[in-house]
């Protein structure tokens, strides 16, 4: 009797910060697949990585969290997640900010592609559709293996400004939003129900646009109130469950910032649109068909993306 033999995923997390370990946390105490917590820190990954390996006896699962600042040890991974970055210190210009993300975001990349070259690639580093493209340019991986994380939290909190508006269980809604992560995301209430019904018949225009600006300012709202870091335990659930949708090859219908080619007329750029996830990373770019002003406020962010990746491309 032959037994099948065993699959064991591992999945290495760039950046041992707020997301990056939150996300660490989440994929091995749900038992998805052994983990790699990579940092420039020294010390930080170990420490946070033994500190999750005791949580073990009380969490009961058996998957391995490893610390390190060595690349050498994400060897073989099956997806990799980029959270490395800096925050924006007293006196730092917004550019100042892109370009020194873009530096870590482009070398982070190299490094831990060269150790795992079949891997699929999440970015989580703001700005994200920009980082998500200097990425796929850094790693050289056909563009259906590397893909951004944002639209899935960003419907997560459309979903939750809902739920919490109609005072119903967050288990009966599903929200969409496009566009890039930021100022200019494309919430769609038209495709935003509760058990299947449209948001629109539920709620007056009214509400509806004020539920989309609270989500656009999703970020930032929990940033005043935090004062120091920003929001880490929706994004690593919403980075989870697209790790998740990857390694158990799930065919999950996931909104992710892609690369389009000829999509919503589109070309040549990374933006949220809802994707089917499996083990070969993105399987399918779904085409939505969107009214005039939707697709309108879609091509005005590409359009913003667009114009950031061109000034870093030239760096
Ligand atoms: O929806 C989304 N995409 C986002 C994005 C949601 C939340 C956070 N978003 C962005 O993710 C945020 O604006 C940051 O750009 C990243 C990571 O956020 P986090 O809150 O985790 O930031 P931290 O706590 O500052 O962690 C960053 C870590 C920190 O430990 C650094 O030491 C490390 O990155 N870092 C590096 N690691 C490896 N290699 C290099 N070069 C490096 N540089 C910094």
């Amino acid at each position: 009797m032959s037994f099948p033999s065993c699959t064991q995923f591992r999945v290495s997390v760039i950046g041992a910060g707020n997301v990056g370990s939150a996300l660490a946390q989440r994929v091995a105490e749900k038992n998805l697949a052994d983990v790699v917590l990579l940092d420039v820190i020294a010390g930080r990954p170990q420490g946070l990585a033994l500190d999750l390996m005791e949580a073990r006896g009380v969490e009961r699962h058996d998957r391995q969290i490893i610390g390190t600042n060595n690349y050498s040890d994400t060897a073989g991974s099956d997806v990799i997640v980029i959270t490395a970055g800096i925050p924006r210190k007293p006196g730092m210009s917004r550019d100042d900010l892109l370009r020194t993300n873009a530096k870590i975001v482009r070398e982070t990349v190299k490094s831990a592609i060269a150790h795992s070259p079949q891997a699929v690639l999440i970015v989580i580093t703001n700005p994200l559709d920009v980082m998500t493209h200097l990425a796929w340019q850094a790693s050289g991986l056909p563009p259906h293996r590397v893909m951004g994380m944002a639209g899935v939290l960003d419907s997560a909190r459309f979903q939750t400004f809902i739920a919490m508006e109609l005072d119903v269980s967050i288990a009966d809604i599903s929200a969409t939003v496009l566009g890039g992560h930021g100022d200019l995301m494309v919430p769609l209430p038209r495709y935003s129900t509760v058990n299947g019904i449209p948001i629109t018949e539920l709620l007056p225009e009214s509400t509806i646009e004020r539920l989309i600006d609270r989500t656009r300012n999703g970020g930032a709202e929990i940033v005043e109130l935090m004062q120091t870091g920003s929001a880490f335990y929706a994004p690593a659930s919403s980075a989870c469950s697209m790790v998740e949708a990857i390694l158990y090859n799930k065919s999950r219908l996931l909104p992710v910032a892609a690369y389009l080619k000829g999509e919503y007329d589109l070309n040549d750029v990374f933006i949220g649109v809802p994707c089917r996830l499996g083990c070969q990373g993105i399987e399918t770019v779904l085409e939505l068909q969107l009214t005039e002003t939707e697709r309108n406020a879609l091509h005005t962010s590409a359009r913003s993306v667009r114009e950031n990746v061109a000034s870093f491309t030239a760096l």
